[in-house]
Formats: C-alpha cells, sequence, structure tokens
C-alpha cells in the first residue's frame, strides 16, 4: 500500500492556498493509501515565536484538518514534537547533507533575506528536519504545493546518499503536486504566492475568514484591463481566479474558460466567490465545534503520536545501527 507523509506548519490560520495546495490532497491521500499527516510544531521554533500561541496555534491547525475532513481512525495524524526520533533522525541525516545544498535553498533565501547571519540555525536546517519527518515513516509519496519542490528534491538526494552510503534502508519518495491549484497566487499581488509571512491582507484568504470577508476579497481581486476570461502570462490576476474557481469545483481551468467565454470580470468574479464561499462554509462550521474541545484535540495527537513513535522508531533504530551509532543492538 502507498504510504502517503506530509506536513504542515501550525500557523493557525491555514489559507486558500494550503487548503487547495495541501489539505485537500491529505484527505484524499486516506482513500489512496495510508496517510501520515502531522502538524510541525518542531518547524515552527525555526522563527521568533510565543510559546503559549504555539500551544494554541497547533490546536487551531488540528481543528482545521479535522474538520477539512481528516478522519484520525482512518490515517495517523500527529504533532511532530511528539515523535523524539524525529529531530535524532535529522542529526544523523546532517551528515549525508551538503551545507552548499542548504544554502541554495529558495525558502531559506526569501526568509533569512537580508538577515542571513542573525537567522536562527533552526531555520537553515529546516528541509533536513523536513526530510526526517517523511524519511522515518518510509513514506512514497508527499503531497505538497509547488513551493515544496526543492525541498522534495532534496530529501529524495538525502535518501539516495543514505543508502548509497550505508545500506539501503530508506525509501526514496516522489513528490505529489495538484494538477490544478499546487501554487494559488496573492489576490492583490498575483505575481506572489499566497503564503502566509509574505502575503497582503486583502490577498490572502483564511479558511475561517467570514463568508462576507470572502466574497469581498475575491470580488476586490486584482485583474487586467481586459475582459476576456482566458489564462495568459499577462492575465496573473484573471489566471489565479480561473485555477481557484477549478479547483474548488473539481473541474478543468478548460472548462472554466468555456463557461466565462463572454461573461465579463464581474460576473465572473461573483461566481468564484460565491464558489469559494460554499467551499469553506461547512470546513468552518465544524472548525467551530471542533476547536471548542482541546481535550479532544490532544487526545487525538497524542494517540496519532503513539503510532507515528512505533513506526519512526524502528526507523531510527534501524539507521542507528547502519551508522554505528549507540549500543549495539544485540547488546541492548
Ligand atoms: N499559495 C499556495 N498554493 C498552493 N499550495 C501552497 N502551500 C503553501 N502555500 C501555497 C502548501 O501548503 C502546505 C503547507 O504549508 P505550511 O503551512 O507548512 O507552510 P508554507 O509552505 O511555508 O506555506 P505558507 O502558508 O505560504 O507559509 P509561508 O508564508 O511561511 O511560506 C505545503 O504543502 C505548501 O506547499
Amino acid at each position: 500500500m502507498t504510504r502517503i507523509f506530509s506536513g504542515i506548519q501550525p500557523t493557525g490560520r491555514k489559507h486558500l492556498g494550503n487548503y487547495i495546495g495541501a489539505i485537500t490532497q491529505y484527505v484524499a491521500g486516506q482513500d489512496r493509501g495510508e496517510g501520515i499527516y502531522c502538524i510541525v510544531d518542531l518547524h515552527a521554533t525555526s522563527v521568533p515565536y510565543d510559546p503559549a500561541g504555539l500551544r494554541e496555534a497547533v490546536y487551531d491547525t488540528a481543528a482545521t484538518l479535522l474538520a477539512a475532513g481528516l478522519d484520525p481512525d482512518r490515517c495517523v495524524f500527529f504533532r511532530q514534537g511528539d515523535v523524539r526520533e524525529e529531530p535524532e533522525l535529522c542529526w544523523l541525516l546532517c551528515s549525508v547533507t551538503a551545507f552548499g545544498d542548504l544554502n541554495r535553498m529558495h525558502q531559506f533565501k526569501e526568509k533569512a533575506g537580508s538577515q542571513r547571519d542573525l537567522v536562527s540555525a533552526s531555520l537553515f536546517l529546516y528541509p533536513v528536519l523536513q526530510a526526517a519527518d517523511v524519511l522515518a515513516y518510509h513514506a512514497n509519496e508527499v503531497p505538497v504545493g509547488e513551493d515544496q519542490r526543492q525541498h522534495v528534491e532534496l530529501m529524495r538526494d538525502i535518501a539516495q546518499r543514505f543508502n548509497s552510503r550505508f545500506g539501503e534502508i530508506l525509501v526514496v519518495p516522489e513528490g505529489r503536486y495538484p494538477e490544478v491549484g499546487g501554487r494559488i497566487m496573492d489576490l492583490q499581488f498575483p505575481d506572489r504566492k499566497m503564503s502566509t509571512t509574505g502575503g497582503s491582507s486583502q490577498g490572502i484568504v483564511y479558511v475561517l475568514d467570514d463568508p462576507g470577508v470572502v466574497s469581498r476579497k475575491i470580488r476586490s481581486a486584482v485583474t487586467d484591463s481586459g475582459a476576456e476570461v482566458m489564462r495568459a502570462p499577462d492575465k496573473p490576476g484573471v489566471s489565479n481566479l480561473i485555477e481557484i474557481l477549478a479547483a474548488v469545483r473539481g473541474s478543468s481551468p478548460e472548462e472554466i474558460e468555456r463557461e466565462f467565454d463572454s461573461a465579463g470580470y464581474g460576473a465572473f468574479k461573483q461566481a468564484v466567490a460565491d464558489a469559494v464561499v460554499a467551499y469553506l462554509a461547512p470546513v468552518r462550521e465544524r472548525y467551530q465545534e471542533l476547536r471548542a474541545d482541546e481535550t479532544q484535540l490532544e487526545r487525538i495527537l497524542v494517540e496519532g503520536g503513539d503510532k507515528a513513535h512505533a513506526i519512526a522508531s524502528a526507523t531510527v533504530a534501524d539507521v542507528r545501527e547502519a551508522m554505528g551509532v549507540g549500543p549495539v543492538r544485540a547488546h541492548r
């Protein structure tokens, strides 16, 4: 059976890009294989943060994912920090990770910006911890948005380098990117991806935004001065809305172009707004109910952590053995 693994940041407020690019893939993965999904609280400590706020954000994110359709009885759903083997594996994998490769990662360059000498070492090591997450579970597939392509390529290199140096222990995973909606753009700056840290306040639709707010943000999305509803390099705003509507309806961008051929931008934007509102409304409703019960959320995460630990600890024991680290297995 295909084993699917992906992790998501506990930023609390997930946006439409996260939802279409990643979360819907997680939910679908439960029917295609063995899904293992985690909330990456350890990754969240790589930038300045507040400890109490982190705990809240983990619950917010957990409730969002459950509201979207993750079912703890049909997948392993856990919190990264509950599985101590993940940071241990990160350290072990550092020995087969080139400094130069990490230095070339776009995400590190974007996030560090001009503060390169001041950002945390954990921001630099972020992709190795991500590799450890995936490789600890022998995952075959990693469903992510397009922005994670470089990190997936790196984790494949790390697995291959490890196997050629220490023996065939790790599975080399494949990235899985959505055909439609792999890179949702900011509604106000459609040349930039919709992003928690780099986005504009009116350009991001949050999963938990009020329906009126969602509708207003989409109806005010930046478009060009033309009138044709079609994808083109000089029409990034309209192209983005076409992609959003296709993803939300589960149809293709070509079908959307045909349907709105002569509709004009006003009617088209209204249709996108209505579709996104209807798409997110049930998630928002279920979220309110799930988020109210922190004890239950904690229980779900801890139980998922126990299942994840059972898999990861076996992998890390094999890795330690192959690397000659720690006590000889026969003597334990
Ligand atoms: N704009 C996007 N379109 C499609 N997919 C996206 N993803 C992120 N942005 C888009 C995918 O969402 C998943 C979870 O992302 P994350 O919350 O772990 O953090 P991220 O990748 O760093 O996404 P953000 O919210 O945009 O944060 P910042 O601002 O920090 O970059 C991933 O699979 C990602 O590909």
